[in-house]
C-alpha cells in the first residue's frame, strides 16, 4: 500500500506519567515518520468537536473531561500502511486486551486514560489531521 497518513494524540494520562519519549521512540523505532507535531492544552470545546462522533455514547462526558485534564501532544504520522499499522502498534481500546508489547499495553492503566488515540479510516485521518494543524503547519 502506498505511504500515507496517521492522526495521534498521547494523552494526558501518558504526558502526566512521562511516557512522551517512550512513546515517541516506539512510533519512530516502528517505522512512522512524523509530519507535524504539538503540545497543547485542548479545551472543552475542542475535545468535544473532536469526539464528537461519541456524543451519544455513555462515556463521551468523562472522554471530554479526561481530555481536558492536562496537556497532550498531537501529531501527524507517515508510513506505508499508516493507518491499520498504527493501530496495530497501540493495541485494543481497554489496555487490559492490548497485546504484549503495544503502546497500550506498556503505557496505559485503564480504558478511560488509554495513553495514545490513532485514527481509525483514512479518510478520519485527514479529517483529524486538518482539525489540530492548518495547511501551514503540514507539508
Ligand atoms: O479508537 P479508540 O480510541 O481505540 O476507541 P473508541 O471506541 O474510538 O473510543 C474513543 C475513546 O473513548 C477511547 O480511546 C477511550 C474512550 N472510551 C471509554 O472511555 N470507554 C469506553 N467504553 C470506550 C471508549
Ligand atoms: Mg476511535
Amino acid at each position: 500500500m502506498a505511504t500515507n497518513r496517521t492522526f495521534t494524540m498521547i494523552k494526558p494520562d501518558a504526558v502526566a506519567n512521562g511516557h512522551i519519549g517512550a512513546i515517541l521512540n516506539d512510533i519512530i523505532a516502528d517505522g512512522f515518520s512524523i509530519v507535524a507535531m504539538k503540545y497543547i492544552q485542548l479545551t472543552k470545546k475542542t475535545a468535544g468537536d473532536f469526539y464528537a462522533v461519541h456524543k451519544e455514547r455513555p462515556f463521551y462526558g468523562e472522554l471530554v473531561n479526561f481530555m481536558t485534564s492536562g496537556p497532550i501532544v498531537a501529531a501527524i504520522l507517515e508510513k506505508d500502511n499508516a493507518v491499520a499499522d498504527f493501530r496495530k502498534l497501540i493495541g485494543a481500546t481497554n489496555p487490559a486486551e492490548a497485546a504484549e508489547g503495544t503502546i497500550r499495553n506498556k503505557y496505559a492503566k485503564s480504558i478511560d486514560a488509554n495513553a495514545v488515540h490513532g485514527s481509525d479510516s483514512n479518510e478520519n485521518a485527514e479529517i483529524e489531521g486538518n482539525f489540530f494543524f492548518s495547511q501551514f503547519e503540514r507539508f
